[in-house]
């Protein structure tokens, strides 16, 4: 019995010294990247495998909300998670991110000025922007013959059971503030009783949410008309100029979502060699290409096609009054608990 007691006792030492050693000279080699779904194409995580050796486990989420509820549960820990402005600024003051070591980030000289020093990251300590886009309206203009130029416009008894929207809390209510002249961040307890009736008139309406693929409904002919991110907008137009992408005139959502390293992240060398890789010109312009958001490097930027270019979903002309969501603290749990309530009710 003694016998096998110390036996163990050695194995014991053995294996951590073994662990040890293993630690000291060699790094994890995976990295768990928590990010948007339909937004990380698998030849860019396969370029970077390649590349460095380290593996990477996307896993995928469809709201800053749900990203939000994993990362805070403690069940998995993440090594890069992809937040938009106003969920990066709300983590940074929770302080849950590790600042970013630009020296081991040198292409990050690749990012433009105007996605840089943004109010959620005003230092720029923290965040690294993936792609920049907007909230807009998509009118299937083959079904849909009127003038569509507000969110007004889209919930319409006459589009009922013709409409998608984004599965997501915080964007329907910035449309219902739209509607009635205020911004997406005039979030106050008054403002949100003004919208409960606006959006108990306009979700009865809608057939479809969804915020990973909503484009797919459009393409099916299940819906007309919907409220999409930009580069799903751009897909459809790509596909079949008949869809036309509208930027209410209230004024729309312009995200930018990040990559950022969580403080508890058990890789962030791998984290940061991941966002090196993603900033290269040459990278940056593949991830663009599959997902048509704005890109917010520069030397991407400069070899897109005119054709991505010209998409107007991407890079909508003119000068279209957008505005980024800032973190609303608590208000942000009535947001939620006011929309599933009333998508339940529906
Ligand atoms: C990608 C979703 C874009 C995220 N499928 C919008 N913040």
């Amino acid at each position: 019995m003694k016998r096998i007691a110390s036996l163990a006792g050695v194995f014991l030492v053995a294996a951590s010294v073994l662990a040890g050693c293993q630690s000291a000279q060699e790094p994890p080699k995976e990295i768990n990247l928590f990010a948007w779904s339909e937004y990380v194409p698998q030849g860019v995580i396969d370029g970077f495998t390649k590349e460095t050796g380290i593996k990477v486990n996307y896993e995928a989420y469809a709201s800053n909300e749900e990203m939000l509820a994993k990362l805070v549960s403690g069940a998995q820990k993440y090594d890069l998670i992809q937040p938009s402005e106003y969920t990066i600024e709300a983590l940074i003051k929770e302080n849950q991110l590790l600042p970013v070591d630009w020296s081991k980030v040198p292409n990050s000289k690749n990012i433009g000025s105007q996605f840089k020093n943004l109010p959620h990251d005003p230092e720029h300590k923290y965040s690294v922007p993936w792609m920049a886009g907007s909230v807009g309206i998509v009118v299937n203009s083959e079904k849909v013959t009127e003038e569509i130029d507000e969110y007004d416009d889209v919930f319409q008894e006459k589009y009922s059971g013709r409409i998608v929207v984004l599965d997501d809390p915080r964007e329907i209510v910035s449309w219902a503030l739209g509607s009635i002249g205020k911004g997406p961040n005039d979030v106050t307890p008054e403002t949100l009783e003004q919208v409960k009736p606006i959006l108990a008139k306009w979700l009865p309406l809608v057939k479809v949410y969804d915020s990973d693929s909503p484009k797919t409904a459009l393409l099916n002919g299940d819906v007309d008309i919907g409220i999409v991110w930009s580069g799903e907008a751009a897909i459809l137009y790509n596909e079949n100029p008949k869809f036309k992408y509208v930027l209410p005139k209230e004024g729309a959502h312009q995200f930018v979502d990040s990559l950022a390293i969580p403080a508890n992240a058990p890789n962030p060398e791998g984290a940061m060699a991941f966002m090196d890789y993603i900033l290269r010109p040459e990278v940056s312009k593949l991830i663009s290409a599959d997902f048509p958001y704005t890109n917010p490097n520069v030397e991407a930027q400069k070899r897109l096609s005119p054709e991505e270019k010209n998409n107007p979903a991407s890079y909508p002309p003119g000068d279209p009054k957008l505005e980024g969501f800032r973190d609303i603290g608590e208000q942000a749990v009535q947001i939620d608990k006011i929309v599933t309530d009333m998508k339940a009710e529906g």
